[in-house]
């Protein structure tokens, strides 16, 4: 039988969610959906046959129609909506960041810990990316020896205007704070944030350059540019002793014109990261009557607030800024 799904947060990642779901995946089906806003609730439904929309997202996690629970709603509703389905060990995929606070992820942790299994993945959606991927596995097969330096790009067509320059952080430099972790097996010592000229077509401090100094001495270099304006543009090269191994976005069309060979450049993450979200969900899924753990943990998405929240301090201050972790649980490994 197929597993069920509800939907929490009928956004843009959440119609991208129930959109993979209903066309992609198998073995499951999206059963409920929940939003505050009823006609999005209704554009979802009408697409997937035997949804029900629900306007209240704890009740949509308590029903016995639902399985397991996709959360893609605001940030700061992340954590309460989390600890609903522990409450009932309902397993949860929560959009990033699990919380923007440091105190609200180490108490779905203790929860968690409680329970003494793993109920929560975050959606880091990197961590299936074929590119971070293959960069990991060669980076660990050690044949390029070991990694030095880390650099990231990671450029936006164009911020929503109530961006603020702390959100370059909290909503985009997270994703370069966990691939950094996932592909170098390493914690984050220190982090800076560094403010270069800021673009005139920004309303606040963009570009940023996010610097993280990794426990093997390891540095880390992010550019988040969230109005770079001519695509969307994910990408990154470790350098090793003896090599260097790049991400190439996959492009399959190009063409020549005019003396001039032409690639796309998406527009967002959705399509840059197709694959990458598909695999997620689909691990996510194929594991649950596992009850296995996939994808990146509390702890994980923990780290990554925390490690953001010492990057605002650093945005703030303008000085370097230590990271200091809770201990890690024997349940994250
Ligand atoms: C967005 O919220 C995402 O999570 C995307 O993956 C990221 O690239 C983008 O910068 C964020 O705004």
């Amino acid at each position: 039988m197929a597993i069920r799904i509800g939907l929490i947060g009928a956004g843009v990642m959440g119609a991208e969610h129930a959109r993979i779901l209903t066309t992609a995946l198998s073995g499951v089906q999206l059963s409920a959906v929940s939003d505050p806003d009823a006609e999005r609730v209704a554009r979802i439904v009408e697409t997937c046959q035997g949804a029900r929309g629900f306007a209240d997202p704890v009740e949509l996690i308590r029903d016995i129609t639902v399985d397991a629970v996709i959360v893609a709603s605001p940030d700061q509703t992340h954590c309460n909506l989390v600890l609903a389905c522990l409450d009932i060990e309902k397993p949860v995929l929560c959009e990033k960041p699990l919380s923007p606070s440091v105190e609200e992820c180490l108490t779905v942790i203790g929860r968690e810990q409680a329970l003494a299994r793993r109920i929560v993945t975050v959606g880091y959606m990197r961590r299936f990316d074929p590119g971070y991927i293959e960069m990991k596995q060669r980076l660990d097969q050690g044949e390029l020896g070991a990694a030095l330096v880390m650099h990231c790009i990671h450029r936006n067509v164009a911020a929503p205007s109530f961006t603020t320059a702390q959100m370059l952080i909290t909503n985009s430099a997270v994703h370069e704070i966990d691939i950094a972790r996932f592909v170098l097996s390493q914690e984050v010592s220190q982090v800076s944030v560094l403010t270069p000229r800021k673009s005139r077509l920004s309303n606040v401090q963009d570009p940023q350059i996010m610097l993280l100094e990794m426990d093997d001495g390891v540095v880390v270099d992010a550019e988040i540019f969230v109005n770079a304006q001519y695509g969307y543009d994910v990408s990154a090269e470790l350098v090793c002793e003896k090599g260097t191994i790049a991400l190439h976005p996959p492009n399959d069309v190009r063409w020549k014109h005019s003396a001039r060979e032409s690639y796309a450049l998406p527009s967002d993450w959705r399509a840059r990261f197709t694959l990458a979200y598909r695999a997620e969900l689909q691990a996510w899924v194929d594991a649950l009557p596992r009850g296995a753990g996939v994808g990146a943990s509390a702890w994980d998405g923990y780290v990554a607030t925390a490690v953001a929240t010492a990057a605002l301090k650093s945005l703030a201050s303008g000085r370097p800024t230590e990271v200091k972790l809770a201990s890690r649980p024997a349940l994250y490994g």
